[in-house]
């Protein structure tokens, strides 16, 4: 039987934060379908058996029930001695960064990759004003991966694979090139994939290609 539950689904980059690092310490993890699309996180059933805030990704380990990437990905890591940031200022560091993830770099990316693919009728308007914060802010990332491996510096942690979230999906998602145009995070993500256990979110997630 496998140690962990995952509430997830292939299209999100949440979910895969806490899917990758799942891989990446080698656990037994399988995963549970949301059908996010058919609007399975909104229904009072979702919200009342699984969770609360209508959210995937859902993590299950024994009697216990997590939400939210950050938090998931704390747990596993102090679990598993894996990937976890070393002393006070590593942590308040790793979390600075996941913050600023979660608010301005994947926080704009999901609902900017929704909106351009799947959302009908989205206001041309809200998706461009979603892009120009992108640009400075991706740019902020970039800058901080300038002369260093990971966002903590030499050894990958928490933060990589929280900051990472949405930038492993096909560039045609997006309808622009993150690695490209922002070449040091490229590079970072490169050294990411190299990880043992790395997987792209369609390979690692149910629910590829979208039937809808
Ligand atoms: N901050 C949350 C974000 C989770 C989130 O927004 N998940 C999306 C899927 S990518 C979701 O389930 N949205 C449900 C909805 O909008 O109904 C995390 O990091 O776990």
């Amino acid at each position: 039987m496998s140690e962990y539950k995952l509430y997830c689904f292939a299209q999100s980059g949440n979910a895969y934060r806490a899917a990758l690092m799942l891989n990446l310490i080698g656990a037994s993890w399988k995963p549970v379908f949301v059908d996010f699309f058919k609007g399975e996180t909104r229904t009072p059933e979702f919200r009342a058996r699984i969770n609360e805030m209508g959210e995937a990704p859902v993590l299950v380990d024994g009697n216990k029930t997590l939400t939210q990437s950050g938090v998931i990905l704390q747990y596993l890591a102090k679990k598993s001695g894996k990937f976890l940031p070393q002393g006070e200022d590593e942590e308040l560091e790793a979390l600075r960064w996941i913050i600023f993830d979660n608010q301005k770099i994947n926080g704009y990316l999901g609902p900017y990759r929704f909106l351009k693919n799947w959302a009908k009728g989205a206001d041309p308007a809200i998706i461009a004003f979603f892009k120009g914060r992108l640009d400075g802010n991706l740019a902020v990332v970039n800058k901080r991966l300038e002369g260093r491996k990971f966002l903590l510096g030499d050894r990958p942690t928490i933060a990589d694979i929280s900051m990472c979230a949405y930038l492993y999906y096909p560039s045609d998602e997006f309808g622009f090139d993150i690695a490209k145009d922002h070449p040091a995070i490229g590079e970072w993500l490169g050294r990411i994939k190299a990880l043992p256990n790395w997987a792209h979110p369609y390979d690692l997630m149910p629910g590829h290609p979208l039937q809808l």
